[in-house]
């Protein structure tokens, strides 16, 4: 058999993968910097093919953002608010009781609640806001609370992160999700978020959180001012701590929306579809230690999230339902998909479409 990249003047990168080498720096920054976007994704859909066979994920679940008031105010974020300003909320402990309640019936197998970091809320309404969506619906899984916001709570009252960890999680907490990360290279941090917490430090609450036995997620927000090389030590910096840790389920790249933000001047456009398949499909590639690599159907449009099941992505996400962050951002996607619709999106591609949970356990197979 001949593949498309062993013409090109990928080849050599191409053999390592069939050899199931791992790529190194240098490999990444030239894979990022070449235009040939058919090699790379044949390459990145040679290794999801090895790991995950005709399998593509999707979940039923439901996003909740409990509040938009948050002391960090990055740069490129249009959902953070300051406490007066017009827009702020934050939501009740019933408002969010009855959000999940909403949905208890309707199959749903995971709850996804992150927010911003408001001084005005105590550690005890995380663990009541976890006990009662537990006992709201206790067929899902809760994938809440981003590194930044559990490293917060842990300042906030003066415990240890490892503290939190176990008590958010007596409380009905499974599980973290990958937002945070942003870019982990200091020179962005410094520049789009200086108040919020380091790349090392938030790999410290996700080994953590491992060591505890849970299963988190991981991000990278690419498309403002970082550069190829930031990108690839991003991505080495996740499968070092992978190696070492073990927890991470899945690997989520977050196209930059600028709208509303204060870089929408700098940055003036959003990613391109090429760029959006490449980071997928190098990401795919990079991370051989990861099992799973999502397209958030969210950011990237459904279609180029569909395209992307045949560029290195085997999972979707999900229904979502409701979502703030990205789209006070300007995304022009809808706010939720139907199960139909995920259905219909995977097998238009020619995968099986499979229904997970948070935790990749199987719900149903088409
Ligand atoms: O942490 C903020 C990013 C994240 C913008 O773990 C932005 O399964 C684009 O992490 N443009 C929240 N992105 C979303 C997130 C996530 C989403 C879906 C699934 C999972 C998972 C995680 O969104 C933030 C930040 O990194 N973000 N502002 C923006 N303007």
């Amino acid at each position: 058999m001949r593949y498309i990249w062993q013409d090109s003047e990928l080849a050599d990168i191409g053999e390592k993968v069939l050899a199931g080498q791992r790529l190194d720096f240098a490999d990444g920054v030239r894979l990022f910097r070449s235009h040939d976007l058919l090699s790379i994704g044949a390459m990145a859909d040679y290794v999801r093919r090895q790991k995950n066979g005709n399998r593509a994920y999707f979940i039923v679940n439901r996003h909740i953002n409990h509040t938009n008031i948050c002391v960090n105010r990055c740069r490129f974020c249009a959902f953070g608010r300051d406490p007066d300003s017009p827009g702020a909320y934050t939501l009740s402990l019933d408002e969010i009781e009855a959000k999940a309640l909403a949905y208890r019936d309707k199959g749903i197998k995971e709850i996804h609640i992150v927010g911003g970091l408001n001084e005005s809320l105590s550690l005890d309404y995380y663990l009541e806001m976890m006990q009662r969506v537990r006992r709201a619906v206790p067929g899902a899984v809760i994938q809440s609370f981003t590194a930044v916001e559990i490293d917060y709570y842990a300042r906030q009252n003066g415990l240890s992160v490892e503290e939190v960890l176990r008590q958010l999680r007596e409380a009905g907490l499974d599980s973290l999700p990958g937002g945070g990360a942003e870019i982990f290279a200091p020179r962005v941090r410094e520049k789009l978020c200086p108040k919020k917490i380091s790349g090392q430090r938030w790999l410290e609450v996700h080994e953590t959180a491992h060591r505890l036995g849970m299963r988190t997620n991981a991000t990278m927000l690419y498309g403002h001012i970082e550069t190829i090389e930031e990108r690839v030590e991003h991505l080495l910096m996740l499968r070092e701590q992978q190696d070492r840790s073990g927890g991470f389920l899945t690997f989520i790249p977050l196209a930059f929306h600028p709208h509303n933000t204060e870089l929408e001047n700098l940055v003036r456009t959003r990613t391109t579809g090429y760029d959006d398949l490449k980071v997928l499909a190098i990401s795919r590639l990079m991370l051989d230690n990861f099992d799973h690599i999502k397209a958030f159907w969210i950011m990237v449009g459904p279609k180029l999230a569909q395209i992307s099941l045949a560029f290195g992505v085997d999972d979707l996400d999900g229904t979502v339902e409701e979502e703030k962050i990205v789209h006070d951002a300007g995304a022009d996607t809808a706010q939720s998909l139907t199960r139909q619709q995920l259905v219909d999106m995977i097998r238009a591609a020619g995968r099986k479409p499979v229904e997970r949970d948070t935790l990749y356990n199987v719900i149903w197979e088409g």
